[in-house]
């Protein structure tokens, strides 16, 4: 046998054989270096079902990468020798073989990337980062198209990456006449249209173990191992994105943005924590996708929704994260300071919208988009929540969060934190928003018809409250002079029973 020379470090969210590390690497001559580390494991209280998900998907990849032949150093979290992490590993790695080459491809974290960073001064063999082509644009690719415009809009950056790929394209046109068929997307949700179940994979050996570890080593972190039936394989993820594909395409366009009591997975692809950590790749999702529509399986609304979460979207947070960190991880244009409530991690909260989508992610790791953004999110955003403290909650709670995903999400979108980098506006609502779209209100012990006082929903009073305490820095948005215009002609007596209702539910949060 040769001796190896060559060393790839593989991170926990690059579990895919096509990786560029590996493409590059000759399997003969290559060691492969995997660890848990409690770096990873704890620089936040990661919930206990993110971390089987994630230990576990890397030993299964590791056994993957043995079986077709590659020589893996794999450094379990239980080996007393671990020194917990990345750089540490590879120093005492480099003193096990005898390497001249390392090779690692670029981290989805800035935090990760700063230790990577470093490694050519801990060693003289000199270190190769490749750039992570699994996404479709290269951090190049995005800081060019960003380059010179004042606003960075979503939308257009998409139908860049539309035309650029030929995906939905007829020529130089969009399929259908349109970009984006979002307008279709909105329907209430209809309890006669039942929603699919989701497809369970069941837990083998490796992952019981991992989830006997996790339970005895993490017994305080937050959230539940059981019901555990996330895939930890590539095969796996492949049939959770075909059942999806087969299943609930044809209604995700529709009721993409619908919430209903006791049905967390509605018609969403659920595959978030697998193309987040390499297991499934965002190309052949976006292939299937696509696919469907021309085989008649999906309608355009559907599937271009979907393709637009994976080739915009997904594509936009990432190249918006490396262009912006390490500052964007500061920002608090709002300057919002409130503490997150107790019931972020207990679900204990008469607001059932909010009982019931903080519930959920404690049972699963998992809320759907609309939950996340407009019942979690909003409520952060219309109580001034630190958003320090909100990105803290979002990365411990979701199974496929990851900061390059998480931060822009939150920081962006959610609590409008970066002054409008990326929102028009902020994602602010009152409950009629949530109403509409979802079967919460009818359980609840808040009245969502009521504006002010102890029935009242509080989204209602905190809508108005949020605007009018935040009216310097957000009245000159012209998206926003309308909701301003009503703000202003409302009776002086109005204004003071929503700012007593606000004060005094916000004081009852601490
Ligand atoms: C999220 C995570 C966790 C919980 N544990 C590990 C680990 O033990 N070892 C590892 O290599 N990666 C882990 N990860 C994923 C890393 O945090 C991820 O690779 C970085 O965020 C870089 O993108
Ligand atoms: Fe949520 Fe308000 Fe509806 Fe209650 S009434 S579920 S608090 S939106």
């Amino acid at each position: 046998m040769n001796t190896p020379r060559q060393l790839c470090v593989l991170l926990g969210d690059q579990l895919s054989h096509d990786i560029a590390t590996l493409r590059h690497a000759d399997k003969a001559s290559t060691i492969i270096l995997m660890a848990e580390l409690s770096d990873e494991t704890g620089y936040v209280r990661h919930h206990k079902k993110k971390l089987v998900f994630i230990l576990s998907a890397m030993r299964h990849f590791a056994d993957e990468l043995r079986e077709n032949g590659w020589q893996v150093d794999y450094v379990r979290l239980d080996d007393p020798q671990n020194t917990h992490s990345f750089s540490s590993e590879l120093q005492r790695c480099l003193s096990r073989h005898q390497i001249d080459q390392i090779s690692v491809t670029h981290s989805g974290e800035y935090r990760v990337q700063e230790q990577i960073n470093q490694w050519h001064q801990l060693t003289s063999i000199p270190v190769t980062c490749h750039d992570d082509d699994r996404f479709y644009a290269s951090l190049d690719d995005f800081a060019g198209w960003a380059e010179g415009r004042k606003q960075l809009r979503m939308e257009y950056f998409y139908r860049q990456m539309r035309t650029r790929y030929g995906i939905l394209m007829n020529g130089d046109e969009p399929v259908g006449g349109q970009w984006n068929y979002d307008h279709d997307n909105r329907q209430s949700p209809d309890k006669n249209v039942p929603v699919p179940a989701p497809l369970q994979t069941a837990s083998d050996a490796i992952t019981l173990e991992v989830a006997d570890m996790v339970s005895e080593r993490f017994a305080t972190h937050f959230g539940d191992i059981e019901p555990f039936y996330f895939a930890v394989t590539a095969t796996q993820a492949e049939a959770v994105l075909e059942h999806f594909i087969t299943e609930r395409l044809a209604d995700f366009g529709r009721f993409q943005d619908a919430m209903l009591t006791d049905e967390p997975f509605m018609f969403h692809a659920h595959i978030g924590f697998y193309l987040n950590c390499g297991l499934l790749s965002p190309r052949h999702a976006v292939a299937r996708a696509e696919q469907a529509y021309y085989d008649g399986h999906a309608p355009l609304n559907a599937v271009e929704g979907f393709i637009r979460q994976i080739l915009g979207w997904r594509e936009y947070v990432r190249g918006l994260y490396w262009l912006k960190m390490p500052h964007y991880k500061q920002m608090n244009a709002l300057d919002a300071k409130r503490q997150l409530p107790e019931f972020f991690w207990t679900a204990e909260t008469p607001m059932k919208c909010l009982s019931q989508s903080i519930g959920q992610t404690q049972k699963y790791a998992y809320a759907h988009h609309i939950q996340r953004l407009m019942v979690i999110g909003n409520f952060a955003l219309l109580a001034g929540l630190d958003p320090d403290e909100v990105n803290e909650w979002f990365m411990i709670v979701y199974a496929d969060a990851y900061e390059w995903v998480e931060l822009p999400n939150v920081t962006g979108m959610v609590l409008y934190a970066d002054g409008g980098i990326m929102a028009s506006k902020p994602y602010a609502a009152g409950g009629s928003y949530i109403d509409r779209m979802s079967d919460y209100c009818k359980g609840c012990s808040y009245k969502v018809k009521i504006k002010t006082g102890d029935a009242a929903c509080p989204f209602n009073y905190l809508y108005w409250d949020f605007l009018a305490r935040n009216q310097e820095k957000l009245s000159n948005n012209p998206r926003m002079g309308m909701m301003y215009r009503t703000y202003a002609k409302m009776s002086d007596e109005n204004k003071q029973k929503i700012h007593a209702s606000a004060e005094l539910f916000l004081n009852s949060l601490s």
